[in-house]
């Protein structure tokens, strides 16, 4: 296991492109008040009350609150420039939440009740001993609104400036392309800024959570990175760190930390397989053989992790677990049995670019073997429909995964497709994750007009309902579903939700 060996000089590499993050100040827009509201998302409608621009003649006491709205979602930090009037003689006191969602600025923080740490959650106290001054919050926030709560003043204090100095490893958002709808123009944008958003020192899953590289969203960031702001040095970045994460028997894990060191995070198979699929786009798109072939050999070690998962009917454990695939509860053996096969034909196209012909047959031939298993024991070919697990469950992602794997041609898939429609209790996707999915498997199937209209509906359902960036999670008729038991530790600006913009450029 040679690569083992390679991972202090990835790192080194990874390390060398870490990116110079660019700058830029952004004033708040307009002073702001939340409202309860039943007709709006999440039972909370924000009201303009002022232009900021009246902000720095408007004068402040203890007890007394304001909400800003930047007018966009931003990363960075946030600036506060405020002068005393009249006595001046204690600290101020003051608390700010910074907040995506209107519903998390007039939450009670003190209620959550999720299964990740309160700790996620974007709000400070800060005693300012001398005033007047300016102040920057050390926290990097994810933003649109700014609340501030003066909890203790001597006098009165006068705001005469917020703004967020916002960063990224991009600013400038790309231009969509014109052919394209008004309302996909407007989809395109806002993922587009979810993406830039995203883009820190490394592909960030979310910049208010969880902040880090996970190697499912890298995936698909990566597809709409290359049809867009083309930073390949932050994916090639990116993969050195998976890979120098690699664990002692070669496994590339599903999420890192790079700070304080380097870390492997969490494990998830499928995102391990698809390695596979990272590998094969970057080198693609940059023709870097060099480090195809370096990685080559931790791709395939992903597939020998992964066999004793198979049986000799060559399908895969019919309760496997270990995968991500969907915040869902669901049988995952086919979509994995999909997953599996995917990742090897990404592996075989990527053999054929390096040049490892032996390699690449050997790995169509498993994928082919394994193809032939799922339809002869998991596919109702009456039906038209793929089972999964003891109870031959129905799932929206236990037919995309095979779909998207090849395993039938593409009017089969476009059957599948429609007959899975038709079955009352199908398990739904849940996430834009599962969602980005579906949508390629409409297009894998011909099934053009049907992908466009589910990009309008979901992803324009967001925008819809408030959104200028796209979130972790969106069920229409769910306003506060979370997967962490509380809707409020939910990421409004999530990376696996930028793919319209690979739908966009690529199709
Ligand atoms: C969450 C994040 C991340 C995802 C994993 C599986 O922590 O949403 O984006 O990849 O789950």
């Amino acid at each position: 296991m040679d690569y083992l060996n390679s991972r202090s000089s990835w790192l080194e590499r990874a390390n060398k492109l870490k990116p110079q993050l660019k700058h830029w100040t952004v004033s708040a827009k307009s002073i702001v008040k939340c409202i309860a509201s039943e007709s709006s998302w999440q039972k909370t409608e924000i009201k303009v009350l002022d232009s900021a621009a009246t902000l720095k003649s408007k004068l402040y006491k203890t007890g007394d609150c304001f909400i800003l709205d930047f007018g966009e979602s931003l990363v960075g930090h946030v600036r506060i420039k405020l002068r005393p009037e009249g006595r001046n003689d204690s600290p101020l006191r003051l608390r700010v939440t910074a907040a995506e969602m209107p519903y998390e600025v007039s939450a009670d923080f003190n209620k959550y009740n999720g299964s990740l740490s309160r700790s996620w959650l974007q709000d400070e106290v800060v005693n300012i001993d001398i005033l007047p001054c300016s102040y920057d919050f050390p926290r990097r926030y994810s933003l649109r609104y700014l609340k501030v709560e003066i909890l203790a003043a001597a006098g009165q204090i006068a705001f005469n400036e917020i703004t967020v100095i916002a960063e990224a490893a991009e600013e400038v958002l790309p231009e969509s392309p014109a052919r394209l709808s008004e309302i996909n123009k407007k989809i395109d944008q806002v993922a587009l800024r979810t993406l830039r958003n995203c883009m820190q020192d490394v592909f960030e899953d979310g910049p208010k959570r969880d902040r880090r590289l996970w190697l499912g969203d890298l995936r698909l960031q990566a597809k709409a990175n290359m049809q867009s702001f083309c930073q390949h040095e932050l994916v090639e970045r990116s993969i050195l760190l998976m890979a120098a994460a690699t664990d002692d028997d070669g496994r590339v894990p599903a999420c890192i930390y790079t700070e304080p060191d380097l870390r492997h995070g969490n494990d998830l198979i499928d995102y391990a397989l698809l390695f596979s699929d990272v590998v094969d786009d970057y080198v693609s798109a940059t023709s870097n053989l060099k480090l195809g072939k370096e990685l080559f050999p931790l791709v395939c070690r992903q597939f020998e992790l992964f066999r004793p998962n198979l049986g000799d009917d060559g399908l895969v454990d019919e309760e496997i677990t270990g995968g991500f695939i969907d915040w869902a509860q669901l049988n995952k053996q086919t979509a994995m049995q999909g997953v599996y096969i995917y990742s090897l034909k990404a592996a075989a196209r990527l053999a054929v670019r390096l040049g490892f012909i032996d390699i690449s047959d050997s790995l169509k031939t498993e994928a082919d073997k394994l193809s032939f298993a799922l339809k002869e024991h998991k596919y109702d070919k009456r039906k038209k429909i793929i089972l999964s697990g003891p109870e031959n469950e129905i799932s929206y992602a236990g037919q995309v995964w095979p779909i998207l794997a090849g395993v039938f041609p593409e009017d089969e898939a476009c059957d599948i497709l429609n007959s899975i429609e038709s079955i009352p209790n199908a398990i739904v996707p849940q996430t834009p994750y599962m969602y980005h999915h579906l949508v390629e498997a409409y297009f894998y199937a011909g099934m053009e007009s049907r992908a466009y209209d589910l990009i309008e509906r979901y992803w324009g359902g967001m925008i819809a309902r408030g959104a200028d960036t796209f979130w972790e999670v969106f069920n229409p008729a769910d306003e506060f579903l979370s997967p962490y038991r509380d809707a409020l530790i939910n990421s409004a600006c999530h990376a696996w939700s930028c793919t319209p913009i690979y739908f966009f450029r690529n199709q």
